[in-house]
């Protein structure tokens, strides 16, 4: 389970009771007891200062970023840096960025082709030189928001794109494996040396970046074309040669359910700290649950995110249910009901929305405010946050839904929750915290571990609000006069003990 915030206040309140018991039984250290009991027990108030709010940056055919393949280096920086400060704005705290549309780079790749859609010269470094995907993490982790690497696994080019592939290209590396189905080119999942380069491109990038996450959407077999079977013929054979029983089908699960099993433990077998998600099509099968009706991920992309969830091999699962609350055959209240019964291990579900309609299917900007509500009405079910596609609609501010949201569902900070079943360890508590003329300020983190530092401001007795969450460097913040609470947060997103200090 999350610890969500009001447990972790009573467990708090508990060890408290427990501290004045055993010190004034042996007589000991009176001040330290009132200072235990007043700053253990504060309840945060009001919305969920516990909530992942997610964007998707899609990097592929430049539909977020960068806007065109003809940007200067310093026109894309500032693209980006212009994407942060709105989702700072918005109070958003997770980037999802595409690095791998299509077995290329958006980063310095000793395995890949640097990709096309960043200047257009596919395989050739942005000049000047910078690395697109470590410039958007310094960016992130200095504003306090976290950067979760999006990956393709099997698409290796759309067709509509006019460059030719790269020596080194996945595709010209294995062309046995290679195949032209509808508008891409697309890689097995079948075959072994795939899966192998799939998986030690992820494993490089997590090895040499500080990313928060790795992110997977809903593409594993492509979406079929109608009368045309994807044309893995040879290599089914091949399993079948080799003794293997299982029917075509059940072997194209197993391919991708083989790389996510493999996947989840070789990231934390790199990092810990580092989560695994996935964001497949929102629904199942067609049927799941009764009165659903749909395209089936399961029989069609060879997908199987209920038993990834059941097995634990995500730590985060986002099913994109990218349709309205309304129509009963594809309600995104019955279909998030239905996702979040089948999570045994209690995974986090944080829920896919389908922002950009607003623009391409004129849905009202409400339609979008209420889903996050009702994926927040869900929190005690792990329903804990939501990903927007894209950020299209925030950066330009379509519609006005920037002021929509933030008006509204987003109107306060939040930090992403913790996974417990990865680390619970608590940082070290902030240091040198002093209050100033309308301002805090502390130590520099000399430790590495803090990601971010939560400050809370006292509403009334025991009511403290989540009012900032600033990023690891940050040393000082400018407020109102009031009293307020400063924890670091380490990048698990567990907290600190409290330092409280009073602004006149
Ligand atoms: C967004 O658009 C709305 C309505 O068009 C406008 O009132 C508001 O000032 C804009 N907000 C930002 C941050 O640009
Ligand atoms: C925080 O780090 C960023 C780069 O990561 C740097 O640009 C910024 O100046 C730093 N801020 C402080 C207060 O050190
Ligand atoms: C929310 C959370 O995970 N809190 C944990 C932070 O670390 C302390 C100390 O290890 C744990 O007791 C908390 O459960």
């Amino acid at each position: 389970m999350p610890v969500p915030k009001f447990t972790k206040c009573m467990s708090r309140r508990y060890l408290a009771l427990g501290i004045i018991v055993a010190l004034t039984v042996s007589g000991a250290i009176v001040m330290t007891i009132i200072l235990v009991t007043e700053t253990g027990t504060p309840t945060i108030t009001p919305s969920p200062s516990r909530e992942f709010r997610g964007v998707w940056v899609a990097t592929v055919s430049n539909i977020d970023w960068p806007s065109s393949r003809h940007l200067s280096t310093e026109q894309q920086k500032a693209e980006l840096v212009t994407i942060l400060d709105r989702m700072v704005e918005l109070n958003l705290n997770a980037l999802v960025f595409q690095v791998r549309p299509a077995g290329d780079a958006f980063y310095d790749s000793q395995l890949e082709p640097w990709s096309y859609y960043l200047s257009g010269r596919h395989g050739s470094a942005p000049s000047p030189y910078y690395d697109p995907l470590a410039f958007a993490i310094e960016e992130s982790h200095r504003r306090g928001i976290e950067l979760h690497a999006w990956f393709n696994p099997y698409r290796a080019k759309s067709k509509s794109a006019s460059y030719s592939l790269a020596s080194n290209h996945m595709a010209n590396r294995f062309p046995q494996y290679t195949y032209d189905y509808g508008n891409y080119l697309w890689m097995d999942p079948g075959a072994e040396d795939v899966a192998d380069h799939t998986y030690d491109v992820i494993i490089d990038v997590v090895r040499r970046y500080d990313v928060d996450g790795v992110q997977f959407d809903d593409y594993f077999y492509p979406y079929p074309i109608s009368g045309t079977d994807f044309p893995d013929t040879a290599t089914y054979r091949a399993y079948q040669t080799s003794g293997g029983t299982m029917s075509k089908p059940d072997w194209r699960r197993d391919n991708v359910n083989r790389l996510v099993r493999r996947l989840y433990s070789g990231i934390h077998a790199e990092k810990a700290h580092v989560k695994f998600g996935i964001s497949p099509f929102g629904i199942w099968r067609s049927g799941y649950p009764a009165g659903i009706v749909g395209f089936s991920q399961y029989d069609s992309l060879y997908a199987d995110p209920k038993l990834w969830l059941e097995q634990g091999w995500v730590d985060y699962l986002a099913p994109q249910l990218y349709w309205m609350i309304d129509p009963p055959q594809q309600s995104y209240p019955a279909l998030l009901d239905w996702w979040l019964d089948q999570n045994p291990l209690q995974r986090h579900i944080y829920t896919g929305n389908y922002l950009s309609r607003i623009f391409t299917d004129g849905w009202p900007v409400s339609e979008l405010v209420n889903q996050v509500k009702i994926s927040r009405d869900r929190a005690d079910r792990l329903s804990l946050g939501n990903i927007m596609f894209s950020m299209k609609p925030f950066r330009d501010n379509i519609s006005g839904v920037v002021d929509s949201f933030k008006s509204d569902v987003y109107s306060q900070p939040a930090m992403p929750p913790v996974m417990t079943w990865l680390d619970t360890q608590a940082p070290d508590p902030p240091t040198g915290v002093k209050a100033g003329e309308r301002e805090i300020t502390w130590n520099m983190d000399q430790t590495g571990v803090v990601q971010t530092w939560a400050l809370y401001r006292q509403n009334q007795d025991n009511i403290w609000e989540l009012v900032h969450v600033l990023g690891y460097n940050t040393t000082s913040v400018k407020v109102d006069a009031a009293t307020y609470l400063l924890r670091a947060v380490d990048r698990m997103g567990n907290e600190s003990s409290d330092v409280i200090v009073t602004v006149s």
